[in-house]
């Protein structure tokens, strides 16, 4: 796999850090035929955790999967050879880069259901303040696109997490959270940055940057990859009931590292 390199200016390392999440064309323009593949693949033989996001007559199709990076080769492939690692570390100013897990949402046409606003921290067993999501679209989007809130990571207290397809409360105590805001609303308070996207582009956000996406009512499939990464100060924590991913039996205690034996260092 022949990969252009990339360099990340500076001001797109401040734009992360500020923002909580920056824009990056043509990132991964090289690797969409793999991605396409692993994804079709996913759908095909899907693992686990699949999940389908739509009540029972909703139309479309809200598909999602993750954690099959080991066990899909296209997926193992981009994890270890792709320029991912290498930018990671530098929007998240990190000299180590983990893998967390990896993760496919796909909308097909016609679907009209939004992905709720939410920050993935509240849902996983890490916390830290170098973190990292890629999202990849492998199909052109601008109405679906990823949407994010500037700023977000800095806030407080976390979002309260919700359940994509009941929108029960996650967990049991939902009085330390913050409400699920509606940034569109409010737009004098919040600030939405939202890109069309070609295959291949990237957004990258922080864990605590607050994200939500519009339904896809095109004629054309939404398909997206993301792949999660930690840095150096990232540590498990416990969470009032089961993480997602929930990693069963993975026996780390509160302030740990990740463990390097399932959630290999990239770089
Ligand atoms: O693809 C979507 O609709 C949402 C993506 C998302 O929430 C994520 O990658 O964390």
């Amino acid at each position: 796999m022949a990969t252009r390199a990339t360099p990340i200016s500076d001001r797109q390392v401040d734009d992360f850090q500020r923002d909580g999440a920056v824009f990056l064309p043509g990132l991964f323009r090289d690797w969409v035929d793999t991605l396409v593949a692993g994804i079709e693949q996913n759908m095909s033989e899907p693992g686990p955790y699949a999940a389908e996001n739509l009540h029972d007559g909703e139309r479309g199709r809200f598909f999602d999967d993750y954690c099959n990076w080991t066990r899909i080769p296209e997926f193992t492939e981009f994890v270890n050879r792709s320029p991912a690692a290498e930018v990671a570390a530098r929007l998240m100013q990190s000299n180590r880069v983990q893998m967390f897990h990896d993760h496919v949402l796909v909308k097909e046409p016609g679907t009209s259901k939004p992905t709720p606003w939410h920050q993935d921290s509240p849902y996983y067993f890490v916390d830290g303040e170098q973190t990292l999501s890629f999202w990849i679209p492998v199909d052109a989007v601008s109405e679906a696109s990823l949407r994010l809130v500037a700023g977000s990571h800095k806030w407080q207290k976390p979002v309260l997490p919700t359940r994509w397809l009941s929108q029960e409360d996650f967990y049991p105590s939902g009085d330390d959270y913050l409400p699920v805001p509606d940034p569109d609303a409010e737009p004098e308070t919040y600030k939405v940055m939202e890109w069309p996207m070609e295959p291949g582009d990237a957004v990258a956000f922080h864990y605590k940057t607050l994200h939500g996406a519009r339904g896809n009512q095109t004629k054309a499939r939404r398909r997206a990859f993301s792949l999660r990464l930690v840095g150096d100060d990232a540590h498990y924590v416990e969470r009032p009931g089961r993480t997602s991913p929930p990693f069963p039996g993975h026996g780390m205690h509160p302030g740990q590292r990740l463990r390097e034996d399932w959630l290999p260092i990239l770089r």
